[in-house]
């Protein structure tokens, strides 16, 4: 699963992919070039279990980022190219007002960016829609297949939703249709997270739902504390409880539709990823194979359970551990211990 960062120049996408992966990007790389980069997820369920459980070590879950070319007139598209391979769109736009940074339209307007940004990706589905509904249209003297006449149907729905100016993630598409279009890479299929690089001062300010305000200048301060406890002090001292960072590593995961189950033991206490509405041997098998493999069962504990009986003895000795079987859809936050058998 990965998420594009996607925006005009100077909207900051560069600065956010560098503090979310740590990957340092050359302001000169090569035109076109997307570059790949790991976000740990600061996830505090994370924090929580390794205070409790004291392991060697803790593992974070993981977002998956693309720094895709800056949104320009370019034949190539390279920036549709790069974002047509991900799975989420997180659109940065610009909505700090330092002078000192160009605007490739000469002002600060992030209403008007991001209503650009929009159209040019409607506008990408649209016409691939209609280069294949021509392509269809042609082919079909010679009789159609029963797979073309479902493309040509949903594909006929597409340009409706297109041309009433909704995406197609809008569209009323059922699975089957969209299965159908998966390989055409259309764009507006895909979720959205608006990001709105802004001023310091418009922190808090409203933005549309769903959508995030951070300020990647802000965000390079909070990176720069070492310090964990520092480092909320300041949050807390500029009126906010997490970074913006971890804010949009949040969304993301949720807007691709993940959540995390936990493991805990002496070794590790870690998080592993999963689509919600996963079966417990689905999770089984993120741990390994094996264990989906010779799934018995899975002992349950969910993770608020464990802060307040305060230790994994505590909540058993509650009768708090669940045992469940395979048809058990896992939750959000469980702590997981798979039976398995080889
Ligand atoms: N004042 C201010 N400047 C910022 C902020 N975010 C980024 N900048 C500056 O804006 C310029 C553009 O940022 P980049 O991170 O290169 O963003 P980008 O151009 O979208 O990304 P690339 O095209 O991939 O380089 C740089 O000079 C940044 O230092 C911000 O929140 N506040
Ligand atoms: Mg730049």
């Amino acid at each position: 699963m990965k998420i594009a960062l996607l925006g005009y120049p100077q909207a900051g996408k560069r600065t956010l992919f560098t503090l979310l992966t740590g990957r340092k990007v050359p302001e000169g790389r090569k035109p076109g070039e997307a570059v790949e980069g790991v976000a740990f997820i600061r996830d505090p369920r994370v924090d929580r279990l390794d205070e409790i459980c004291r392991p060697q070590r803790k593992v974070y879950a993981e977002n998956h980022f693309v720094l895709c070319p800056d949104i320009v007139e370019d034949p190539s598209r390279a920036w549709l190219e790069a974002a047509r391979k991900c799975d989420l769109l997180c659109i940065v736009v610009r909505s700090f007002s330092s002078g000192d940074v160009y605007h490739p339209l000469g002002s600060v307007n992030a209403a008007r960016d991001l209503d650009n940004i929009r159209s040019e990706l409607m506008f990408a589905d649209m016409e691939m829609v209609e280069k294949r509904l021509t392509r269809i249209g042609r082919e079909k003297r010679a009789g159609q297949s029963p797979e073309q006449a479902n493309e040509e149907k949903a594909l006929t729905k597409c340009m409706a939703a297109l041309e009433a100016n909704r995406r197609l993630s809008e569209a009323d598409l059922n699975s089957r249709e969209i299965a159908v279009l998966r390989s055409l890479g259309l764009v507006t299929l895909l979720p959205e997270l608006v990001v709105y690089n802004v001023d310091e001062s418009d922190l808090s300010r409203d933005f549309a739902p769903g959508t995030l305000a951070v300020s990647a200048k802000i965000e390079a301060e909070i990176m720069a504390i070492e310090n964990p406890s520092e480092r909320t002090e300041y949050l807390k001292s500029i009126g906010l409880s997490s970074s913006g960072l971890d804010r949009m590593n949040a969304a993301a995961y949720a807007a691709l539709g993940l959540m995390s189950f936990y493991t805990i033991g002496k070794d590790e206490v870690r998080a592993w990823t999963i689509r919600k509405g996963s079966l417990a041997p689905t999770a089984a098998g993120k741990v390994h194979t094996d264990i989906e493999r010779g799934f018995i069962r899975v002992e349950i504990i969910k993770y608020d359970d464990l802060i307040a009986a305060g230790s994994e003895q505590a909540v058993k000795a509650q009768g708090r551990m669940q045992l469940k079987g395979k048809d058990y859809t896992i939750e959000d936050g469980d702590i997981c211990h798979f039976l398995f058998n080889v």
